[in-house]
């Protein structure tokens, strides 16, 4: 089989009662970028990526788009069933920017489901649960708002909450943790997201004064070496997030223990193929992990999802989704969504979603 056709999309996702506040960025809305490739079976697959604004991560819209022209006509002819060649191939096109390559890595995915009449989670390596476990996150707040939401979600059933904080005094921090703890008692694990922003200083602080709130760290700094100098002085455990840029950081973090877990995007790690490598490491050092993507609709939400049905069990820290951040689907039958905490994995062949066209307009460039 053979790509025969590549076509590009831009939409926007306004957020949903927005903006959404994290301590590196408040967005209104999002560039998502959509991809469909099409082989010379006529079968087509759809793939996506769409960063949370340009300063979240070293990763913007534009730049996603940019890469793709860069490789697409370059592509024309690979074998979509093929997922690691087709990454070599893109690596001997363009040098980095793992975040576009996700896009076509995940697009390659669904074509390969339809090919082959199985579910991209089967692909990955097999189905563990058809309820995948999500977790909420929610935006930088005020401590009463935020405890309100933590108790809602944990009625709802949502079996972990990501509380933001950073960017701000430390001690509304602290206030923030306490009260949502006092809130939902043992009912969710915690964890508490500081997106890179908190000092050293803070993180230690916030640590010690929650020294009886059981909750992971997330990403609590700017730097690997930042966390590393206080890894040993913390009282909470420490995931890695946007610190974890590539495999090759990733088995530094877990060979030198500068971690107890990851929040992981697929997109950034470079899709599909390159996050069952990163499973299958975190399997080996049982680093409980997370099966994230940063923003965007039904196709990654369903990418993430099949990637997070594949996780053992006792490591599955949940598939984050902007979905309940988001109006509407692109697949209105088949669209990925959220209730009682948990997703349901699709059903159809690949991603097993379709999304209706029409939702994005023409392409913004289209090659073969
Ligand atoms: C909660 N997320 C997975 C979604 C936003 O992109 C931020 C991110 C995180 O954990 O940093
Ligand atoms: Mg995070």
């Amino acid at each position: 089989m053979k790509i025969k056709e590549i076509h590009i999309y831009s939409h926007i996702l306004p957020v949903v009662d927005g903006p959404y506040r994290i301590a590196s960025s408040t967005v209104s809305s999002l560039d998502s970028t959509l991809i469909k490739i099409v082989a010379d079976n006529g079968l087509f697959g759809w793939g996506e990526t769409c960063p949370v604004g340009p300063t979240y991560q070293p990763q913007h819209a534009g730049g996603a788009r940019a890469a793709l022209e860069e490789m697409a006509a370059g592509l024309i002819g690979a074998n979509p069933l093929q997922p690691v060649v087709l990454r070599r191939t893109m690596d001997g096109l363009l040098n980095g920017h793992p975040y576009a390559k996700a896009a076509i890595d995940i697009a390659a995915y669904d074509i390969m489901g339809k090919h082959y009449g199985a579910r991209v989670a089967d692909l990955l390596g097999g189905v563990v649960t058809e309820r995948v476990p999500s977790y909420y996150a929610s935006g930088v707040g005020e401590p009463d708002e935020i405890a309100r939401i933590a108790a809602e979600r944990a009625a709802e059933g949502y079996p972990r909450m990501q509380v933001k904080v950073g960017n701000r005094p430390v001690e509304i921090d602290i206030a923030v943790v306490r009260k949502v703890w006092e809130r939902i008692g043992g009912r969710m694990r915690l964890a508490v997201d500081g997106n890179r922003s908190l000092t050293t200083r803070d993180t230690l602080r916030l640590s010690r004064e929650c020294l009886d709130i059981p909750f992971i760290l997330e990403q609590p700094c700017n730097t690997l070496e930042e966390i590393k100098a206080i890894r040993r002085q913390l009282h909470h455990g420490v995931y890695l997030d946007e610190s974890g840029v590539d495999l090759s950081t990733v088995l530094r973090a877990v060979g030198e223990g500068l971690c107890d877990g990851f929040g992981m995007k697929v997109t950034r790690i470079g899709g599909l193929q390159q996050m069952a490598a990163f499973r299958d490491i975190c399997e080996a050092r049982s680093m409980p992990h997370t099966c994230d993507d940063a923003w965007g609709g039904d196709v990654i939400a369903a990418a993430c999802t099949h990637i997070g049905a594949t996780i053992q069990p006792r490591l599955n820290e949940g598939v984050w989704l902007a979905q309940p951040y988001i109006e509407g689907h692109y697949d209105p039958e088949n669209g990925v969504a959220i209730e009682g905490g948990h997703i349901e994995l699709p059903r159809g062949p690949g991603l097993g979603v379709i999304p209706d066209e029409s939702v994005f307009g023409t392409p913004v460039a289209s090659f073969g």
